[in-house]
C-alpha cells in the first residue's frame, strides 16, 4: 500500500478523524461494497466509526460475562504478532465501525416471513466479505504508519466455541462495538445502535492512541424498548423459529433455523452463498428498532 504524503499529513494532524474517513472513504468507493449482478447495488449504507479504550475494563469483565477464552485488547494484538502481553505497547486503542444495512435492503426482508430475502443473504455474505476486506484494509493503513495492528477476527486463533447457551466466539464483535459506545444489547440480543439494530459490525485493535468514544447507554440494554418498560414484543412475533421470548433469545434455537433455512435458501434462485451462511435476520426488520434507537423517540415525549 502506498501512501501519499498528503494521507501523511492528514493522519498527522487528526489520526482518529483521518482513521474514520478512511474507513467510510473505503466503504464509498470500494468495488466490494457493490453487487456487479445487481446493478451495482451498494451493499452498505455510511459506516459509524468510534474507538474505544483497550484499557476499558469492561475487556477483563467480558472473561466473566463471555467466558474466560475471550480475548482482552492486549491478548489479541499480542498473540496476533505472536508476543506476549509485556512485549506490545502498554497502552492501546480499538477501533470499532457499524455497517447500516440500507433501506431497500431493510423493505426487502421485512416482507419475508420464513427465508430472508435475496438482498439480506448478500449481505450476509458477500457483505461480510467486504468486511472483510475492510480489516485488512485498516490493519495495512496502520502498519503502514508504523503502528501494530490486527483483526482479531481474521486471525487463525480466532474461534467459535459452545456452552450450554449456544455458539459464542472468543472476538465478539457486538461487545467490542458496546465498549466503544455504538448501542446496547437488546432482546433478541441485537445491537441497538443509532442507526438502529439492522447492521454487521467489525473491530481493529491497534497500538495508535485514540480519543475512547463516550459510553452514552445507561444499561447494556437500555435502548431496547422491552428493557425499559414499554411492552414491545415486535421481535418475538417476528422469529419463526420462536427463539425470541420474554426470557429473551434462545441461541441454539436460533442456529438451527438458521442452518435449516440456509439450506431452503440455496433452492430459491439467486441466493447465491454457502448454504450455512444464508442468514435470517427477520428479527431485525419490521420492528421498532430497525434503523433507528427507538427510546430516544420516548425521551423526546417526555421531555
Ligand atoms: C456465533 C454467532 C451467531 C450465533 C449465536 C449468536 C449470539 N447471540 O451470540 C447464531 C448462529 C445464532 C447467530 C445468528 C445471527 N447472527 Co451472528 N454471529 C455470531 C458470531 C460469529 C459470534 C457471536 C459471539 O461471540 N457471541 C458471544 C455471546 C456471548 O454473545 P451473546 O450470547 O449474544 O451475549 C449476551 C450476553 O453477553 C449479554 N450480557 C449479559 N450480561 C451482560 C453485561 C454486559 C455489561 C454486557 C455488555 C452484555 C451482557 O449480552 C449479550 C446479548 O444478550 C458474531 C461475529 C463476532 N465475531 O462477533 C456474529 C454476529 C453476532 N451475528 C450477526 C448477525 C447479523 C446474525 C443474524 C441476524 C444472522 C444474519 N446475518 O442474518 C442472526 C441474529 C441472531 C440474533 N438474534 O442475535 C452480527 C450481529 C450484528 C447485530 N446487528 O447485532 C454479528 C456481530 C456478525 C457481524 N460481524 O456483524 N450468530
Ligand atoms: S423489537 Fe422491541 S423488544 Fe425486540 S429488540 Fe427491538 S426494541 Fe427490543
Ligand atoms: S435470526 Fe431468525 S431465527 Fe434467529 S432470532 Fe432472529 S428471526 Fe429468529
Amino acid at each position: 500500500m502506498i501512501i501519499s504524503k498528503q494521507a501523511k499529513e492528514r493522519f498527522q494532524t487528526n489520526p482518529a478523524q483521518f482513521i474514520e474517513e478512511e474507513i467510510k472513504e473505503f466503504t464509498r468507493t470500494g468495488p466490494l461494497n457493490r453487487l456487479p449482478f445487481i446493478n451495482d447495488y451498494i451493499i452498505w449504507d455510511e459506516p459509524l466509526v468510534k474507538f474505544a479504550d483497550g484499557d476499558d475494563p469492561i475487556f477483563s469483565e467480558y472473561k466473566t460475562i463471555i467466558a474466560s477464552t475471550h480475548l482482552t485488547p492486549h491478548e489479541a494484538l499480542a498473540k496476533a504478532y505472536s508476543k506476549s502481553s509485556k512485549a506490545i505497547p502498554a497502552h492501546l486503542s480499538v477501533i470499532s465501525w457499524i455497517l447500516p444495512i440500507p433501506d431497500e435492503t431493510r423493505k426487502s426482508n421485512r416482507s419475508e416471513m420464513l427465508v430472508p430475502s435475496r438482498l439480506w443473504s448478500h449481505t450476509r455474505w458477500h457483505g461480510e466479505k467486504f468486511n472483510e476486506a475492510l480489516r485488512e484494509h485498516v490493519v495495512e493503513l496502520l502498519t503502514e504508519m508504523g503502528y501494530l495492528a490486527a483483526a482479531p477476527m481474521m486471525q487463525s486463533y480466532f474461534k467459535i466455541d459452545h456452552n450450554e447457551r449456544g455458539a459464542y466466539s472468543n472476538w465478539s464483535e457486538r461487545h467490542i462495538a458496546y465498549a466503544a459506545g455504538h448501542g446496547t444489547f437488546s432482546l433478541s440480543d441485537g445491537l441497538i445502535t443509532e442507526c438502529g439494530i439492522a447492521h454487521r459490525c467489525g473491530s481493529v485493535v491497534t497500538s495508535l492512541i485514540l480519543p475512547a468514544s463516550p459510553m452514552t447507554a445507561k444499561s447494556p440494554y437500555s435502548n431496547c424498548l422491552f428493557y425499559v418498560g414499554v411492552n414491545c414484543e415486535a421481535c418475538i412475533k417476528r422469529c419463526p423459529a420462536r427463539a425470541i421470548s420474554e426470557k429473551g433469545h434462545d441461541k441454539k434455537k436460533c442456529q438451527q433455523y438458521v442452518r435449516d433455512i440456509g439450506y431452503l435458501a440455496t433452492l430459491k434462485e439467486g441466493y447465491d452463498n454457502d448454504r450455512s451462511v444464508a442468514g435470517c435476520g427477520l428479527c431485525q426488520t419490521k420492528v421498532p428498532c430497525e434503523f433507528q434507537n427507538p427510546t430516544k423517540k420516548m425521551k423526546k415525549k417526555t421531555k
